[in-house]
């Protein structure tokens, strides 16, 4: 790899991935691509932390393989792979959970919502998650990490975690920074948009996947929850404006445009037109990824090579960092 700066992130394969994730994360992905060594793995340790079907697992990971590179992530350029392809992940992650207060888990936004979610299967991985997702950054000595807004409270606590660590045993880890976009760092559910639009929502109308039907998806947008008001702008923190709100914004982040040159655009036009408009805009954007997706998905050996590839790569930079910390704690190595 060259001498550039570090990105490392992610994704569950825990559904298919929505308009939320693509925003929030993976676009950005495609656009830092080229200023710095990135790395990027299918997230399925993570995913086990709710309960999944087996068999989709496996598709799932491989889908969200080809969508990664159906986005624009060029393969070459970039190490893919599944996270637990590479040991170091678990490891380190044993190795942190040691240097992590209760405390601190305990105030986690996103390990409070899941346990509500999913109130009979609390458990252990669902606490420590954070852990893991701070070793998934440290082990490559990450500078930079894209993600979207809902993550950003696990890259603070990452932080803490590797400024501890480096506090007892000096410079082991390189502190990271979280990196979010201007517009679509947290797109909202279609059908509750105070709440986050997310790939395990029951309801299927609350997302758009990636994987949706083209028509499917103008349909989900042209039913999305508005307001009774029939205005078209944009008012931060004003619940009722939610769902506008989240339109205006998704409809930013598609087409490039400033939140204020749409609200102008759309100023004394009825919602029906604004929401056929999005619904547009967003399939024209979701289009030509779908194609390659078609394209690649069928491809098993295509992929197959690709994430081989990216394991080994991957696990060779991880484990200098791991065998750093075994010795700094004083294992035998
Ligand atoms: N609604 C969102 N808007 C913007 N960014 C989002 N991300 C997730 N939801 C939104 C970002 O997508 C990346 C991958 O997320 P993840 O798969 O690691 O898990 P998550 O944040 O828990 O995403 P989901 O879709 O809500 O998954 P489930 O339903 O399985 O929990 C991250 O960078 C995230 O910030």
């Amino acid at each position: 790899m060259e001498n550039k700066k570090i990105i490392f992130s992610g994704v569950q394969p825990s559904g298919n991935v929505t308009l939320g994730n693509y925003l929030g994360a993976i676009k950005n992905w495609v656009d830092l691509q080229e200023e710095y060594n990135c790395i990027y793995a299918m997230m399925d340790l993570h995913s086990i932390t709710v309960r999944q079907n087996p068999q989709e697992l496996k598709k799932k990971t491989l889908d969200l393989l080809a969508l990664y590179i159906a986005c624009g992530i060029d393969p070459e350029q970039n190490i893919l792979f599944v996270q637990s392809h590479n040991h170091c992940h678990a490891e380190l992650s044993w190795v942190l959970n040691c240097y992590t207060y209760m405390g601190e888990l305990q105030r986690m936004t996103q390990f409070k919502d899941k346990s509500k979610n999913h109130a009979d299967n609390i458990n252990a991985g669902l606490f420590t998650y954070p852990v893991l997702m701070a070793s998934d950054i440290l082990l490559y000595q990450t500078d930079l990490v894209p993600v979207g807004k809902d993550q950003m409270q696990h890259i603070e606590i990452c932080r803490d975690i590797a400024e501890r660590f480096n506090g007892i045993y000096g410079d082991v880890f390189k502190i990271p920074e979280g990196f979010m976009p201007k517009a679509g760092a947290k797109v909202m559910s279609l059908q509750e948009p105070t709440k986050k639009m997310s790939k395990s929502d029951e309801n299927p109308k609350a997302y758009i996947s990636m994987l949706d039907d083209l028509n499917v998806i103008a349909k989900k947008i042209k039913s999305a929850v508005t307001d009774s008001e029939g205005i078209i702008e944009y008012r931060e923190g004003d619940e009722t404006k939610a769902g506008i709100n989240n339109l205006i914004t998704i409809l930013s982040a598609v087409t490039g445009k400033s939140i204020e040159s749409i609200v102008s655009e759309y100023s004394g036009k009825g919602y029906g037109d604004f929401k056929a408009d999005v619904a547009e805009a967003v399939v024209e954007c979701i289009r030509p990824i779908r194609a390659e997706f078609d394209k690649i998905s069928q491809d098993k050996k295509y992929l197959t090579d690709i994430y081989e590839d990216g394991a080994m790569k991957a696990t060779r930079i991880a484990e200098r960092t791991l065998k750093k910390v075994y010795k700094k704690v004083g294992f035998v190595v």
